[in-house]
C-alpha cells in the first residue's frame, strides 16, 4: 500500500463534528509519520495547541476585499491558498470534508496544479441540507461526481446522497472514532459537585444549537425529567437556537437546575462526569457527540433519525424515539435514571461498542487505504 507522503486537508474550522473528525484524523495522520497541512480560515477548534515543527501544519486562507466585489468569495481564496501548499509542498493528496466548499476548491486546485487527487468524505449537512437546496444543488453534485474518491460517515447517508443527487458512483462508508484513552469515564466528586448534588442526575446535551438540534427538545425532556426526579442539565455549545432554549427552561422553572456553558473543546470531562445524554435533533447524518458520550460509559437517548441508529443501538447502548416525540425520550430517560441496573447495563455497552466497533486503530487505517488508493486512481 503505497501511502501519499504529503497530504492536505480541508475542513469546516468552528464547533462541530466534520472539523474534529478531520483535526482527530490529521493527528493520527501525522502522528504515523505523513506531512499533513490544513488550510482553513482559521485553525480548526480541536486543533489548537497541537501544531509543532514536525507538523501537522496550518495555512491561512487569505481574505480579499475590492469596492467592486459584493462578497470576499471564500471558495476561490481557499482554492488558491490550497495551489499554493500543493506547489510549494508537494501535496500529492487533498482530504476535502464537505462536497461544498472544500471538494469543489479541491478540485479547482487540482485543476490548477494539475496535480493532488481528492478525497472527499461527506459528513451530512453537506447533503442533507445545504446540498439539497437548489442553490447549491448542481454544484454539490458536481463536487461528488469529480472527486477521485467519496466516502460518508454513515451508510445512511451514502444511501441518501445517492437518492438526493442520483448519483451511482462509489461512496465507501466509513464511520466516525472516537479517542477511547481520551473519552472516559471520570470520578471526579469535586467536579460533579460544581453542577448537581450528589443525589440529582447530570443530563447533558452538546451542539452548535442550530435549528436541526431542535434544543427545545432537550429543554422540554429535562423539564418532564427533572419534575420526576432531582436533575440537572448541562447545555454545552453554542449557536442561534440558544436564546429560545433559555427562554423555554424559564417559562418551564427549570432555568435554576440548567447550566448553560457555551461552546468548548475540550467536551471528555462533562462527558465523563455525567449520567445521560440527549440527542433530539431532526436529522444527524452520525451523531459523534453522542458517541463521545458512550465511550464515556454514558446513555444516549436520542431521536432515530438519520444515522443515529448506526451509533446508539435502541435497547443496548441507549435509546430512540420518534423525532419530536418528548414524552418517549422523557420515559426512556427516566427509565434509565431510575434503575441502576439497567442505567449500568447501557453505560457498559455503549463503552464496548465504542471500544469494539468505533476505536481509531480501526476506522484510520481504512483511510489510510482510501488514501494510498486514491492517488493510485
Ligand atoms: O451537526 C452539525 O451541525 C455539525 C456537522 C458538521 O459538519 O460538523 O455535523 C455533521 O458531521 C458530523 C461528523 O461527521 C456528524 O457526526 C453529524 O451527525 C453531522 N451533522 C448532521 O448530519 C446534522
Amino acid at each position: 500500500m503505497e501511502l501519499p507522503d504529503k497530504i492536505a486537508v480541508l475542513c469546516h474550522t468552528g464547533a462541530g463534528g466534520s472539523g474534529v473528525v478531520a483535526t482527530e484524523l490529521g493527528l493520527l495522520v501525522a502522528a504515523a509519520g505523513r506531512e499533513v497541512h490544513f488550510v482553513g480560515s482559521a485553525v480548526p477548534f480541536r486543533l489548537a495547541g497541537q501544531r509543532g515543527l514536525r507538523g501537522p501544519y496550518f495555512h491561512q486562507v487569505g481574505g480579499f476585499a475590492y469596492a467592486l466585489f459584493d462578497q470576499p468569495y471564500p471558495e476561490l481564496a481557499a482554492t488558491n491558498a490550497l495551489s499554493e501548499v500543493i506547489l510549494e509542498h508537494g501535496v500529492s493528496l487533498t482530504h476535502a470534508h464537505y462536497a461544498i466548499p472544500h471538494a469543489s476548491a479541491a478540485i479547482h486546485a487540482r485543476e490548477i496544479t494539475g496535480r493532488s487527487r481528492v478525497l472527499t468524505t461527506l459528513h451530512g449537512t453537506d447533503v442533507t441540507l445545504v446540498g439539497a437546496e437548489p442553490a447549491f444543488r448542481h454544484t454539490t453534485r458536481d463536487a461528488i461526481e469529480r472527486s477521485d474518491h467519496v466516502t460518508a460517515v454513515s451508510q445512511f447517508l451514502a444511501d441518501q446522497t445517492r437518492e438526493v443527487f442520483g448519483i451511482t458512483r462509489e461512496i465507501e462508508v466509513i464511520h466516525n472514532f472516537v479517542d477511547a484513552g481520551r473519552f472516559v469515564r471520570v470520578t471526579d466528586p469535586a467536579l460533579r459537585a460544581r453542577f448537581a448534588h450528589p443525589e440529582e442526575a447530570l443530563i447533558v446535551h452538546i451542539s452548535n444549537f442550530r435549528p436541526v438540534k431542535r434544543v427545545e427538545d432537550v429543554v422540554q425532556v429535562f423539564a418532564r425529567v427533572a419534575s420526576e426526579i432531582p436533575a440537572r442539565l448541562l447545555m454545552v455549545g453554542d449557536g442561534p437556537e440558544r436564546p429560545r432554549a433559555f427562554e423555554l427552561a424559564g417559562q418551564l422553572g427549570v432555568i435554576g437546575r440548567t447550566h448553560f456553558l457555551g461552546s468548548f473543546p475540550d467536551v471528555e470531562g462533562v462527558l465523563g462526569i455525567s449520567d445521560l445524554f440527549l440527542l433530539p435533533s431532526t436529522n444527524e447524518s452520525f451523531g459523534l457527540a453522542a458517541l463521545e458520550a458512550m465511550s464515556c460509559e454514558v446513555p444516549v437517548v436520542a431521536a432515530r433519525a438519520g444515522g443515529v441508529p448506526e451509533v446508539v443501538e435502541d435497547g443496548v447502548t441507549g435509546f430512540l424515539a420518534p423525532v419530536g416525540d418528548v414524552d418517549a425520550m422523557a420515559d426512556a430517560a427516566l427509565r434509565i435514571l431510575r434503575d441502576p441496573a439497567l442505567y449500568r447495563r447501557l453505560g457498559t455497552a455503549a463503552r464496548e461498542a465504542a471500544l469494539t466497533r468505533f476505536q481509531p486503530e480501526r476506522i484510520v487505517p481504512r483511510y489510510l487505504s482510501a488514501y494510498a488508493r486514491t492517488v493510485r486512481v
